[in-house]
């Protein structure tokens, strides 16, 4: 019997705070960096609140993934698409979409998602594991466009359970589309925590059964997601896809339909409340002289940022009832029309 190694691959994992090291980014990038989480961080604090006084219905919090999402962001061109799943608001604010509108998509009216194509950004779909159907999608069309560009789809420690995950990966190894796999391990799916998800060590080395590349990066230390997200978006621009795995961590509740006590324990909570991105990234700032009285004041800019848009929101025009019904088809199967004639009658429309 012979047995030789047929294949034998890598994962790096990427930290620059935790391993001392600086940023070669000015300082004006990294103030703003900063500015963008607490702001990020501010719009949470008040969706939530809206969410309590019955403005919003659910609400899916981001808090302790800031620099997952905002340093992802910040490696991306215009000229590239974003493919976000259903926790990236702080992906949103940090590509530039309007906060009023960002609220307005949260109060249920599709409406705040409208512009998003200017932006080269798709809307939020729910459904886990699909967005990354559609990174695949968008980045293999433009392999065969023969664009420069490339696409960062956000995905969930979850969904690499999902087929589609699986089959998105395959199609991008094999007809190198420009992709990257950006998956925020937050390490739950709702109660489901991490290593029930997987009995690898990492996620980042399913990227390997593909061909493609995976690396892992500490995702509460911004500069390092800004490292690996560039690194990877290089790679997939020359049709080589990437999974990225950012490791970090959601600090509240799973939506606000959620008790994250019934099944974590506070020390644990505790313990990543220490690695928590804003403060990480705030004493970074301070050990390398960066920080500024300006920056010490953002929390009440942000706050009065994010209490005006939440108003411009609130007050927007309702939707019309057509809306609900007609932008999911070119054409209308006879039974949504049929539906949307009876809810037209049951509420007199
Ligand atoms: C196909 C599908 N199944 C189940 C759900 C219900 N659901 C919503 S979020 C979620 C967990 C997702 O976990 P993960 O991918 O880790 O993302 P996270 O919520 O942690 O950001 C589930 C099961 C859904 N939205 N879509």
């Amino acid at each position: 019997m012979s047995r030789k190694q047929v294949y034998s691959g890598e994962v790096e994992r990427i930290e620059v705070m935790n391993a001392d090291e600086t940023s070669d980014l000015d300082e004006e990038d990294l103030k703003q960096l900063y500015k963008q989480m607490v702001l990020a961080r501010k719009f949470d604090e008040k969706a939530f609140s809206l969410q309590r006084r019955g403005e919003i219905s659910t609400y899916a919090p981001h808090k302790g993934q800031e620099a997952a999402q905002i340093g992802a962001m910040f490696a991306l061109n215009e000229d590239d698409w974003m493919v976000p799943s259903f926790r990236e608001t702080a992906a949103f604010i940090a590509r530039g979409a309007p906060l009023d509108k960002i609220f307005q998509r949260w109060m249920g009216d599709a409406n705040g998602q409208k512009d998003l194509s200017d932006m080269n950004t798709l809307p939020v779909a729910i459904p886990v594991g699909t967005q990354n159907l559609h990174t695949a999608g968008i980045g293999m069309a433009m392999k065969n466009k023969g664009d420069e560009n490339a696409v960062l789809g956000f995905t969930g420690d979850g969904s690499t359970s999902q087929g589609d995950f699986h089959e998105s990966l395959n199609f991008s190894g094999v007809y190198s589309g420009h992709a990257v796999f950006f998956v925020q391990n937050n390490q739950y799916a709702i109660s489901l925590p991490r290593e029930k998800q997987t009995r690898s060590e990492t996620i980042a080395q399913k990227a390997l059964a593909y061909g493609i590349d995976g690396i892992q990066v500490d995702g509460n230390d911004i500069l390092a997601v800004i490292e690996a997200t560039k690194e990877a978006l290089e790679k997939a621009r020359n049709g080589e896809p990437v999974l990225v795995e950012a490791e970090t961590y959601r600090l509240e509740d799973h939506t606000t339909s959620d008790d994250s006590t019934r099944y974590r324990d506070d020390e644990e909570v505790e313990e990543w409340k220490e690695k928590d991105p804003l403060k990480r990234f705030r004493e970074y700032l301070k050990e390398n002289d960066i920080w500024t009285e300006e920056l010490e004041k953002y929390g009440e800019e942000a706050e009065e940022k994010v209490n005006e848009a939440a108003n411009k929101a609130i007050e927007a025009e309702e939707p019309e009832f057509d809306e609900l019904f007609d932008y999911v088809y070119d054409e209308m199967p006879e039974t949504l029309k049929k539906e949307k004639q009876a809810l037209k009658e049951e509420i007199n429309q």
